[in-house]
């Protein structure tokens, strides 16, 4: 079952957050379509994510991050993922489906 389906081509508003309450940071990535950050923590964006026009496939959370990005699954339809890069996270269930329809 996908965690969200969203439709094709229409601009959305992703938050990530790392409240899992441990020491380990989450590089999240996201299949299908490149994110663009629009805030980190409710402050500006990292350096490499500054100008909200850096496109990014990889989300990192640290510790009690929250991060909103900006995506748009333009191009195609179909079942597509996201997971944590850590193979022992995304083993684990740190993984989901979603659907562009
Ligand atoms: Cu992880």
């Amino acid at each position: 079952m996908p965690i969200a389906t969203v439709p094709k081509n229409t601009p959305e508003v992703w938050t990530f957050s790392n409240g899992s309450g441990g020491t380990w940071w989450h590089p999240v990535h996201v299949h299908h379509e490149f994110m663009r950050v629009i805030s980190r923590n409710s402050g500006a964006p990292l350096a490499d994510e500054a100008d909200g026009m850096a496109r990014k496939d990889t989300i990192l959370l640290g510790v009690g991050d929250s991060v909103d990005v900006h995506v748009n699954f333009r191009d195609f339809t179909g079942n597509f993922m996201f997971h944590c890069h850590n193979l022992e996270h995304e083993d684990h269930f740190m993984m989901a489906r979603f659907d562009v329809v």
